[in-house]
């Protein structure tokens, strides 16, 4: 029903091989025998989940869910109209179970990983990896590991994967030597590695493609805008539209546009040099610690979808960021991280610079939710205001302008 393939040299591999990487190097992608799969908007009815497409994703066996996808594409007319747009989305992925988009692939990677008779899994992360990991490990009693870069994991992810009984490894070094460590430890422990360089866990995130063409009344946006760290995300949602087409779901695919920090922006500046491959960064710095990453592993099949699909790529300041946080979250009360705002920021900039048109309908993916980092929160809004309990320093308080 499908197979594995290098992106690079077209080797094959089976279903049941335990593969990341092909021999040569090059990223794998699966690949289904479209011949055989006849999906229609008809067979399309009902709720919204991961689990509802199984015709296009690669696992035989019972899945490991606790009811992921299904997370609601709100319109948002009063930031739209702040950036002179009309028809903008927001597709707010912190509504997972494990409140970021993670809870898609990982659903079908620990399945995958049941399926192949594994009995560890293990990734790096900057911290929504590492919950989802830890969640579906649990749900599946599987036992999990996890490295995390010390010091730059928010704690709500933290305290994620703590609580779901992980093995927590907090590395001293960034995400990106976490990775290399991982990918290391599961070749030589044979534990199953849940990085996004793992096909299987693409397959699983490009149902938020289904799901917007869905949502949308069997239509693609004319744009895709989302934050950009290892890159997976991007590729996935990518590969997801441009199978809805192929089947005849849906007639076009959007501008995948992908946002990065500008402390952590690999991808943008390979994109804007018009370069093959990515030069990495050695030490990538942002307060969305969620894309605090300069190698992103799916940089290669990134690329190919950014240009493929006639997108672009914008880096954002951490000011930009927070600044756009605080503006979903107050115009429109959807509390997302600051990761995800940034594909807020990244839209309003690509608006302001003319690359994005004003007639456009835009979907901003917002990958992950607004108490994954409390921390930050606490930080860049005003304090709560102590006062003693009369119902006149109430008055003052709420009257006083400041
Ligand atoms: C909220 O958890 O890499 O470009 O280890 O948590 O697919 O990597 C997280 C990534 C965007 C970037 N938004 O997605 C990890 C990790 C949020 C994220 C991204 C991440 P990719």
């Amino acid at each position: 029903m499908y197979h594995l393939e290098c992106i690079e040299c077209h080797k094959k591999y089976r279903p049941s091989d335990v593969i990341y990487t092909c021999t040569c190097g090059g990223l794998l992608d699966i690949i289904y025998d479209y011949s055989n799969i006849h999906i229609t908007k008809n067979d399309l009815k009902g709720p919204l989940s991961v689990w509802k497409y199984r015709a296009l994703l690669p696992v035989g066996r019972e899945p490991v869910s606790l009811k992921e996808g299904g997370t609601p594409l709100y319109r948002v007319d009063r930031l739209a109209k702040s950036m002179g747009l009309k028809d903008v989305y927001v597709k707010h992925e912190g509504m997972n179970p494990t409140g970021s988009f993670k809870d898609r692939g990982m659903t079908v990677g620990v399945t995958k990983a049941l399926e192949l008779g594994m009995k560890t899994v293990a990734c790096a992360s900057t911290g929504n990896t590492s919950a989802s990991l830890a969640v579906y490990g649990a749900r599946a009693g599987v036992p999990a590991v996890v490295l995390l870069p010390s010091g730059k994991v928010a704690l709500g992810k933290l305290a994620q994967a703590l609580m779901h009984g992980a093995k927590v490894l907090s590395i001293r070094g960034n995400f990106d030597d976490a990775l290399k460590l991982v990918r290391d430890l599961c070749d030589k422990e044979g534990f199953y590695l849940l990085n996004s360089v793992n096909p299987y866990r693409l397959e699983g995130q490009k149902t938020i493609a289904f799901e917007i063409a869905d949502q949308l009344g069997w239509k693609a946006p004319d744009r895709l805008v989302l934050p950009v760290g290892n890159a997976g995300n991007i590729t996935a949602i990518y590969k997801g539209f441009r199978e809805f087409k192929h089947l005849g779901i849906i007639d076009s695919i959007p501008k995948m546009t992908g946002i990065q920090a500008e402390g952590a922006s690999p991808i943008v500046r390979a994109i804007k040099n018009e370069a093959a491959a990515i030069t990495p960064e050695g030490k990538p710095e942002t307060v969305a610690t969620a894309i605090r990453i300069g190698n992103p592993v799916n940089a290669i099949k990134a690329l190919a979808a950014i240009r493929g699909s006639g997108g672009t790529a914008e880096t954002v300041s951490d000011e930009e960021i927070i600044h756009a946080q605080q503006e979903l979250a107050s115009l429109e009360g959807i509390g997302v991280e600051p990761a995800s705002a940034s594909s807020i920021a990244g839209l309003r900039k690509l608006v302001e610079a003319g690359v994005i048109g004003k007639d456009e309908c835009v979907v901003c993916v917002t990958t992950g939710h607004l108490l994954k980092d409390s921390e930050h929160v606490l930080a860049v809004c005003p304090k709560p205001i102590e006062i003693d309990a009369t119902i006149e320093a109430v008055r003052k308080a709420v009257f006083q302008n400041d």
